[in-house]
């Protein structure tokens, strides 16, 4: 890509820059957050609207001269609602966190009970950990992973929310390989008078295209983030009924953010634009083979999967059984070296800790964009057992890296 103007004025900062596109280029992205973004998203976030301020809404602002992007958030606007068939949508959060909080601020109370999945089971630091805001300003119970299944224990989280009492329910998950039954969720809720937050934070590409269940018109509100598996630009998003559009939109502005990030909400407008193609229905299908794909791969070499396989985007490997010895860490840093970038994560009925975990999580929607198919995901679940079956053993990573390189070169990533 041509950083050009930056090298001139600011070569240090363009070094990175040139360094950082020639890492995503040169190795396998795996960590199943993130993902590769067109260059169309790319321009619109790297344009001329990071110098406006635009406090308000289309139509609606507290400066001038914002035609211009009253037409860029109205359109990111209309093609989430269309994506997602939701009757609202703020396009403002920065983030998905933010996009949690303002539900949170709109709904609650400092004080009020927030009934989520654990972290350390899948959840995510914005759904109540005693570190974030979430879980200092409200009071928080946890349901977990049922350790037998690897899947969600429904009937936990309804006996949980009968004693507990909360007034709101969050599900959707940020390490979760199978489908979120919203529905029961809801249930639930309604039995307890809760509203329900569904959090579809990674998923957002797979729900936009039906390879995943939709939660807007089933919870109160749906957030997530736009450039994880939707591949649009960064940030996040709220969708939500006529019911609470009002309290949300005051809610993320003039509530808990002043203005706008236009560049970001240009890229979620490109972004959104290209997941309605039909393109992008193939792209999220052909993400679900990968990732299973991949599952068996390693499956077939011992490795034992939480849940035992993939719905979605991603797998999640715990170590313990078939390498006792090495921690999710280990294991991170083993396979970075050979070129295979992913996270340690903890996993269901951990027995180390957050900061050294039994897991690692592994995504396929970066090297989906990049044209993998299932053929060349099993060679990659082979690579990884590779290097984890030798994880001291320099001359495997050599070997493996040379292989990343071949499957790099086959794949480029920005031409
Ligand atoms: N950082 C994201 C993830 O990796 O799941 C969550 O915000």
């Amino acid at each position: 890509m041509d950083f050009d103007p930056v090298t001139e004025t600011d070569p240090k900062v363009a070094e990175a820059l040139e360094g950082e596109t020639t890492r995503q280029e040169d190795t396998l992205a795996m960590i199943a957050s993130e993902n590769h973004a067109s260059e169309t998203v790319l321009a619109a976030q790297g344009s001329a609207l990071t110098n406006k301020y635009a406090e308000g809404y289309p139509g609606a602002r507290y400066y001038g001269g914002c035609e211009n992007v009253d037409q860029v958030e109205q359109l990111a606007i209309d093609r989430a609602k269309e994506l997602y068939d939701a009757d609202h949508a703020n396009v403002q959060p920065h983030s998905g966190t933010q996009a949690n909080m303002a539900v949170y601020f709109s709904v609650l109370e400092p004080g009020d009970k927030i009934l989520s999945l654990d972290l350390n089971h899948g959840g995510h630091l914005s759904h109540g950990h005693p570190v974030n805001f979430s879980g200092k300003l409200y009071e928080v119970e946890q349901y977990e992973i049922d350790p037998e299944t690897g899947r969600v224990d429904y009937e936990m989280l309804n006996e949980k929310a009968h004693e507990f009492e909360p007034d709101i329910i969050v599900s959707g998950f940020s390490a979760y390989p199978r489908v979120v039954d919203w529905e029961r969720v809801q249930e639930t809720a309604d039995e307890v008078g809760a509203y329900h937050l569904a959090d579809m934070a990674h998923i957002t590409g797979l729900v936009a295209t039906g390879e995943h269940p939709n939660p807007v018109g089933i919870a109160d509100f749906t957030t997530g983030s736009t450039h994880k598996t939707i591949r649009a630009g960064r940030g996040g998003m709220i969708l939500t009924d006529e019911e609470h559009a009002d309290a949300i939109d005051k809610t993320v502005f003039p509530g808990i953010q002043g203005g706008p990030l236009m560049h970001n909400i240009a890229g979620k407008a490109v972004g959104f634009a290209e997941a309605l193609e039909p393109e992008f229905e193939d792209y999220m299908e052909q993400t679900v083979s990968n990732a299973k794909a991949l599952g068996e791969s390693m499956m077939e070499r011992g490795f034992k999967l939480v849940s035992g396989g993939t719905d979605n985007h991603l797998i999640l490997v715990d170590l313990r059984q078939s390498h006792p010895d090495v921690t999710g860490n280990d294991a991170a840093d083993a396979l970075e070296e050979a070129g295979i970038v992913l996270n340690a994560n903890t996993v269901p009925g951990e027995t180390r800790s957050a900061m050294e975990p039994s897991g690692i999580r592994i995504g396929s929607p970066g090297l989906t964009t990049r044209g993998f198919d299932e053929a060349e995901m099993r060679e990659v679940g082979a690579l990884i057992s590779r290097v984890l079956d030798n994880i001291e053993d320099e001359s495997v990573i050599a070997e493996v890296s040379e292989e990343v390189e071949r499957l790099t070169d086959e794949h480029p990533l920005y031409k």
